[in-house]
């Protein structure tokens, strides 16, 4: 069936070019980019339509100083959710970072300024993160009387670890810079703009072939929920579809006759 087009969304915009790689906004800098329900909702459309409509690499970027402030504490606090309201909150808010993490279409988070609670947990949704200098990561739920609800405990233990992980929740941590980096919370810290170089780096896995990308963005982690056993089987089989797709015969062939670039170090 042909696929629909996307809604005109209010608080997410999104930019195409031609190559198929997409810029994806969070653009509520007043509220320094704060998930509310409409956010979410966006998001769950976005990330659930743009494998279908041809994006071949997201961009994940934020409008203002910083990139997200995480759960919207004012509509929280506001309407007074019961236990199963936030309950389906939390439904909503896996299944649109679900839908990044296992869509097959790979995102590179370009982070600045605070991605601190939900914000850290959209990030970590993300395929590849590349901070700036400005960035800084937090849990501060605990000292706000919350706990994580959008797969932190889950996404950003591992990245983390548990250790790390259940230190930023109890006592608030801030990692930054270098430090960022060296927990794995980010993969490139850049001097310049994150925004440039999760572009360049978007632009690089836009070259691989869908397929490739497709696997790499969800295989591993259907894999990390599985037996070491149905992990090794499952990448026989996906390796037997990828391996064997008939686009890689043209790079295969470049690669017996010589002509394709070797992996060489960095100079
Ligand atoms: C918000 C939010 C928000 C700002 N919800 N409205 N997250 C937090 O605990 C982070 C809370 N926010 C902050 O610590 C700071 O706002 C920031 C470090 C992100 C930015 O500081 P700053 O000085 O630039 O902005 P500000 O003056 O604090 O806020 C500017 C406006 O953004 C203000 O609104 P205004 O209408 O009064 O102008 C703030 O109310 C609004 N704002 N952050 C709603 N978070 C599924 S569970 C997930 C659990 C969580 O994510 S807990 C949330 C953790």
């Amino acid at each position: 069936s042909q696929q629909q087009p996307l809604s005109s969304f209010s608080n997410v915009t999104v930019e195409q070019d031609g190559d198929g790689i997409w810029v994806v906004t969070l653009n509520r800098p007043s509220k320094r980019n704060a998930l509310d329900e409409t956010t979410i909702e966006e998001l769950i459309e976005l990330f659930s339509k743009a494998p279908r409509l041809g994006a071949r690499a997201i961009v994940l970027t934020a409008a203002g100083d910083h990139f997200c402030a995480g759960l919207d504490l004012i509509e929280h606090h506001d309407k007074d959710r019961s236990p199963a309201d936030f309950m389906h909150v939390c439904m909503r808010w896996h299944e649109a970072f679900n839908k990044m993490e296992y869509g097959g279409v790979p995102i590179i988070a370009a982070l600045h300024g605070a991605v601190v609670g939900g914000g850290l947990e959209l990030a970590s949704a993300a395929h590849i993160r590349v901070a700036d200098q400005t960035a800084y990561f937090a849990l501060p739920e605990g000292q706000r009387g919350l706990f994580t609800g959008g797969g932190a405990t889950i996404r950003v233990t591992d990245l983390v670890g548990k250790a790390r992980m259940i230190d930023m929740m109890l006592t608030g941590r801030v990692y930054q810079g270098q430090e960022a980096m060296d927990v794995g919370l980010v993969q490139y810290l850049e001097t310049g703009s994150s925004l440039d170089k999760a572009l360049e780096l978007a632009r690089n896995s836009a070259a691989n072939l869908p397929l490739s990308n497709f696997a790499i963005c969800s295989a591993v982690s259907h894999m990390q929920n599985m037996s070491a056993l149905d992990a090794a089987y499952s990448e026989a089989v996906i390796a037997g579809v990828v391996n064997t797709q008939p686009a890689a015969r043209e790079r295969l062939d470049a690669f017996a006759k010589k002509t394709a670039a070797r992996v060489r170090p960095n100079s």
